[in-house]
């Protein structure tokens, strides 16, 4: 067959071909307008007159493709945001698997140490097996738990900036008002807000802020870089055993938030011992001492009513001789009067200090985020009585104040070492300032 043949051959199947799609269009465009005409009948039948069904009929199939048009643009819109957001959280596990390769120097225990226990009241043992990988079985990214748990803060704040930076809204000084309406109502506070708007109103006088994107753009920065004064952590392989003292009026959050600690540092293969010194309440060992099981961790626990500062010694004397490499005591949050609480902070921190060189090594106060302004007041009272190290933030998930955490690093110059994000174990996420703002101004 030479190649005239086989050009003529493909030319005859090419016609056959268009004719049978033409045929075929036809028969599409008669069935059509058949439908046309039963569902212009059915209109007439309820009630529209005979002259207008017809139009009707296609007006109706005009208005159904628009819609089904409008859902798929919707859908494609979804998918585009889903896939930034993707995006954005790999590029934040891959930030954290980073910083969990550089921690993962720190000495991997092969088992506890099978010291004689020096404290009569310990109970459990410590857990024998090799450090699991941290993140071993979190189905959420950090950064995903952490947005998650901002989804609250990020409506109220980004949804009342949506309608003030709509497209094509003239930047001036209203806009400017208008922010600082919505960072008040965000509890950023009066001063932080202040200095977040100066900031804003300056950069409008240079001509840096024209476009609405540009003031978003801004007001990230400028609470970034509110953020970003924070101190590096402590190296916790600093000292053996670390110490840490949990302090904080009652109901903020502290058990829950030692209890997620010691299952974090467990998991990091850490040998860790927890100080049940909240003795004002039976409940409060025994909430430690169910939170230490679940994590495989020892508590150290005495009697309903004792002294806490007996089991702050206990608990020293007893992750010496286990070799424990973190000890984490608990306190009691309320006390006959906050005098005798503030009292009872400092005997505990005297006892820690005697019995472990430069003890505690850590002072963490827990605040709760949904108390708003009235966690700065509490801050102070502590920061008298207990030098603090650092500041654990909880229950930014059940809250819109999310602008505390600004606040905080803002206004009391500690460092926001922790923020707590649900009730869940993996919920208490090391405060990273860059993450945080990405979960507040990410476009959901
Ligand atoms: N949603 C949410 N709840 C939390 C968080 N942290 C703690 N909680 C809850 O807050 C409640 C109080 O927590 P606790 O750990 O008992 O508080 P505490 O400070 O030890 O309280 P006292 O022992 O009474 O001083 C519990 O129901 C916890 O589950 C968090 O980050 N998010
Ligand atoms: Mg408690």
């Amino acid at each position: 067959m030479d190649i005239n043949q086989v050009l003529d051959s493909l030319k005859i199947f090419a016609q056959g071909s268009v004719s049978q799609v033409i045929i075929w269009w036809q028969s599409f465009i008669v069935w059509l307008a058949h439908q046309f005409a039963a569902f212009a009948t059915l209109l007439e039948a309820w009630g529209v007159p005979a002259s207008r069904s017809l139009a009707s009929a296609y007006l109706i199939a005009y208005v159904v493709l628009g819609l089904l048009f409008l859902i798929c643009v919707w859908r494609l819109v979804a998918i585009r945001r889903k896939t930034q957001r993707d995006s954005l959280s790999r590029l934040h596990k891959q930030t954290e698997s980073t910083r969990i390769k550089n921690t993962a120097s720190a000495p991997k225990v092969e088992g506890a140490a099978q010291v004689q226990d020096e404290a009569e009241s310990v109970i459990g043992e410590m857990g024998e097996e090799s450090a699991p990988e941290i993140g071993e079985g979190q189905s959420l990214s950090v950064y995903e738990r952490m947005r998650n748990g901002l989804a609250k803060t990020h409506r109220s704040l980004f949804g009342k900036l949506d309608v003030i930076l709509g497209a094509g809204t003239k930047v001036d000084a209203d806009t400017i008002e208008g922010i600082e309406e919505v960072l008040v109502s965000a509890d950023f506070g009066v001063k932080t807000t202040q200095k977040l708007v100066t900031a804003l109103q300056e950069r409008l006088t240079r001509g840096e802020m024209q476009q609405p994107e540009q003031v978003r753009e801004s007001l990230r920065e400028e609470i970034l870089s509110i953020l970003a004064h924070q101190d590096d952590p402590q190296d916790i392989n600093a000292h053996q055993p670390h110490v840490m003292m949990v302090v904080g009026v009652n109901g903020v959050g502290k058990t829950t938030t030692i209890g997620k600690l010691a299952h974090q540092y467990k998991q990091q293969g850490k040998r860790v011992l927890l100080g049940a010194g909240d003795t004002f309440r039976a409940a409060a060992a025994d909430q430690l001492v169910a939170w230490g099981e679940r994590a495989d961790v020892t508590v150290v626990r005495h009697a309903e009513g004792a002294d806490p500062a007996a089991v702050a010694f206990d608990a020293a004397r007893a992750a010496v001789a286990r070799e424990a490499e973190v000890l984490i005591i608990d306190t009691a949050g309320r006390l006959h009067t906050k005098v005798n609480l503030m009292e009872e902070m400092k005997k505990i921190r005297r006892v820690l200090e005697r019995e472990i060189a430069a003890a505690p090594h850590e002072t963490l106060l827990v605040l709760d985020a949904t108390t708003g302004q009235n966690a700065l007041e509490q801050a102070r009272l502590f920061q008298e009585a207990v030098a603090i190290d650092g500041i654990i933030l909880t229950k930014l998930d059940g809250t819109a104040r999310g602008g505390m955490a600004v606040a905080i690093a803002a206004e009391l110059q500690v460092p926001v070492r922790y923020i707590g994000v649900g009730e869940g174990v993996d919920d208490l996420r090391p405060f990273d300032p860059e993450m945080f703002v990405d979960a507040l101004f990410e476009n959901r």
